[in-house]
């Protein structure tokens, strides 16, 4: 298949599905690999300062998409954008503190399709939104008609470190730049330990090689705060990072609108802070690789591999000082941009590049060779039709006009896409739905420590 083809398909995927249904294909397994909060800095992306080589041979071993963006430069809105398949102007969340069954209930998840048709659908982390790191160890906003298992560990970085973290803000760790050096190694941690329990179930799952499975494992590396094993700090020494020169000429000709994800606290930045930060991050990019090695070195020794779909992507990208940002939800190519690799045996050839704009949240890719049937009109599947009549009628269906910046202020839902500079976003407005109550309630401590004893 031609890598361009690949690509448009992330815009005809309904199409594709029900052209592909003549035929029953292989059933193939899934193994969705995402971080959060990391961008392109990756060697396999022509980064030369970051080392990635687990990520870098998974490129080589598949398509590397050198143009995919999320749908939503932020966590919740982006996860959930990805795993229904919708933009989320039709999934209504456009914040972090909802999930998709508050506003459109019906709609079947990627996972939840794949469970309908006989797949093992479990989960590792962070899939849907998690607070981090306060939320590490629960379910967080998870969805639990998504999967039939899901494993919450908590290692040192979340049970013992946040006292040792250093923070912009002391004592705040999860929207504010933080990071540490910590001395405890890989395994303590709680990204090592979604690796150990990605093992543990692809070595159960190898035992039933007649059913599939689609194993997503979240991990929470590079978010911050950027706590890593110290060896990966050693990776960067602090005299090669690099901070972005001439900010304030830069910032002179970008509209206000274009710099509103400053956040107020990184005044106190210094050039020596910034190049803290810009290892500390790098250490965990190196980290998550790391971690990434381990699970797909499992699924190499269990022989799993020639029946796999490996997808790694991101929910979005980062900020690491251009035109004076940090972190995300900025339309920034380095905010808006994520790395997307799949590796799909006996689709698509080693080592190829598409070049086609394509979105993760759109494509389902794993889906669109996996063998799996679409899920209901995944493509048309609107809120509408979910009979949640107050909040669509909260909706104020009016074109965004006049708003000539790429931007999307957090909550109004209005965007342009990064590369076409057309307007697709749609006004609304957002908030609870009424009468639904949460989905959950306050996030509770679902299990913190380690898969189920036994075999
Ligand atoms: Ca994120």
């Amino acid at each position: 298949m031609h890598l361009r083809t690949v690509a448009r398909l992330a815009l005809l995927s309904f199409l594709f599905a029900a052209a592909a249904s003549g035929a029953a294909p292989e059933r193939k397994n899934v193994l969705f690999l995402i971080a959060d909060d990391l961008n392109n800095l990756l060697g396999c992306y022509g980064d030369p300062v970051a080392r990635t080589p687990n990520l870098d041979r998974l490129a080589a071993r598949g398509v590397r998409f050198d143009r995919a963006y999320c749908t939503f430069p932020l966590c919740g809105p982006s996860r959930n954008s990805m795993l229904t398949g919708l933009y989320p102007n039709s999934t209504g969340i456009l914040q972090n503190s909802q999930i998709f069954r508050q506003t459109i209930p019906a709609q079947h998840s990627l996972p939840q399709a794949f469970r309908l048709q006989g797949w093992f659908a479990a989960r590792i982390g962070k899939a849907y939104h998690y607070n981090v790191p306060n939320s590490v160890g629960t379910i967080g906003h998870d969805d639990p008609a998504s999967w039939e298992l899901g494993l919450n560990p908590a290692g040192v970085d979340r049970l013992e470190e946040h006292p040792k973290i250093f923070s912009l803000t002391p004592g705040q760790f999860g929207g504010t730049l933080s990071w540490y050096a910590s001395p405890k190694g890989d395994r303590l941690h709680t990204d090592g330990l979604m690796a150990d329990d990605a093992t543990w179930v692809l070595e159960r799952c190898a035992r039933q090689p007649e059913r599939p499975f689609f194993l997503t494992v979240g991990f929470f590396r590079p978010h911050t705060p950027y706590v890593s094993p110290k060896p990966y700090y050693d990776l960067y020494p602090l005299d090669r990072m690099r901070v972005v020169p001439g900010v304030k000429e830069d910032q002179a000709d970008i509209p206000a609108a274009g710099l509103m994800s400053y956040k107020r606290e990184q005044d106190a930045l210094t050039d020596d802070l910034r190049r803290q930060a810009l290892q500390a991050y790098y250490a965990s990019i190196s980290f998550l690789d790391a971690q990434v090695g381990r699970v797909v070195d499992a699924l190499d020794r269990l022989g799993l591999a020639e029946k796999t779909i490996i997808v790694f992507t991101s929910d979005h990208g980062y900020h690491t000082g251009e035109h004076g940002l940090w972190q995300k939800q900025s339309l920034f190519e380095e905010s808006a941009r994520v790395p997307l690799l799949i590796v799909a045996p006996g689709v698509a050839r080693a080592g190829g590049v598409a070049t086609s704009p394509v979105s993760p949240g759109r494509s389902h890719p794993a889906r669109q060779s996996s063998g799996a049937e679409p899920h209901p009109d995944p493509a048309r599947t609107d809120h509408r039709r979910t009979r949640l009549g107050p909040h669509a009628g909260d909706a104020r269906r009016r074109r965004c006009r006049g708003r000539p910046h790429r931007w999307q202020a957090q909550g109004q839902g209005c965007r342009h896409h990064p590369r076409s500079g057309r307007a697709e976003g749609r006004r609304r407005r957002d908030g609870p739905v009424p009468g639904l109550q949460p989905a959950y309630g306050p996030l509770a401590l679902h299990r913190v420590g380690r898969r189920p004893a036994g075999p």
